[in-house]
């Protein structure tokens, strides 16, 4: 009988092989897709979420536990797809312009993901164009901007910028973070939300697409 605690746990603990074998045996046994992920990965990725907001985890336990909930979506991908579970929304994320540091980005985009987002990960070096053509050609809810330099926050302003220019302002929610970025300056520059980690991402993420 399928363990979807024991998968959540596999996921906390980070042990890949185990999360790839009990979603499988999940999937076998006929546990709905929308369980799987509800009820094992998204489960486990709140609980590394919340122990890395409380320093009980560090960036490494939280890489390891992603990349467990990594495998075990590329096995329950395509059946989300045809069993009409619909994500939460879609997220366009990048590091903005000029800046090339994408570790941070990339936790923020994984606890995305575990959190019921589809994530559309732009890179590093984003520019204002590209978050803009994200938006307007895919069915784009949030806009998440990463910086890590003083000298590349402006370009979180001249994307928020890019968007109202573009028109499509209104229809995205913008969400920023950086080890350099503040709650002021999300205000200063018009962002929606501000997020000092990537469990509070999420949070902020479902804050502000209503979830
Ligand atoms: Co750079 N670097 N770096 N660097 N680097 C810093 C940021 C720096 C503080 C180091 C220092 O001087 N003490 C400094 C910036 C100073 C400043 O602007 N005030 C700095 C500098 C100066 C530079 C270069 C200019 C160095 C040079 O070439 N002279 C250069 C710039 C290159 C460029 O981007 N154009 C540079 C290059 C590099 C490496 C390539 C060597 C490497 C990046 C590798 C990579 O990312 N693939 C690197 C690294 C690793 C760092 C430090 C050591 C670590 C950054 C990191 O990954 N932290 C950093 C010093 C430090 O922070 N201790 C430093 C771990 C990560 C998990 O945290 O990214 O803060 P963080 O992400 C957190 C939160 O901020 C938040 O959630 C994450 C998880 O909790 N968050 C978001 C991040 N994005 C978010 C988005 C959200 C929400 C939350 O919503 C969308």
């Amino acid at each position: 009988m399928a363990d979807l605690n024991a998968l959540a746990e596999a996921i906390i603990s980070g042990n890949q092989a185990e999360a790839v074998r009990l979603t499988q045996e999940a999937i076998n046994e006929g546990v709905a897709p929308g369980a799987i992920l509800n009820e094992g990965l998204v489960a486990g990725m709140s609980v590394v979420g919340a122990k890395f907001k409380a320093n009980e985890f560090y960036v490494p336990e939280v890489l390891i536990a992603a990349r467990a909930m990594k495998s075990a979506m590329e096995l329950l991908r395509p059946l989300l797809a045809s069993s009409g579970v619909q994500p939460k929304g879609k997220v366009a994320i990048g590091t903005v312009r000029g800046d090339l540091h994408d570790i941070g980005k990339n936790l923020v985009a994984m606890m995305l993901e575990g959190g019921g987002y589809e994530v559309i990960d732009l890179g590093v070096d984003v520019s204002p164009e590209k978050f803009v053509e994200a938006v307007q050609t895919q069915d784009v809810k949030l806009v998440g901007l990463s910086a890590l330099l003083t000298t590349t926050m402006p370009a979180m302003k001249d994307t928020i910028e890019a968007l109202k220019e573009a028109g499509v302002r209104d229809k995205v929610g913008v969400l920023i973070g950086g080890a350099p970025v503040t709650q002021d300056y999300a205000d200063e520059i018009g962002a929606d939300a501000y997020a000092p980690d990537a469990a509070s991402a999420v949070d902020k993420a479902n804050e502000l697409v209503g979830a």
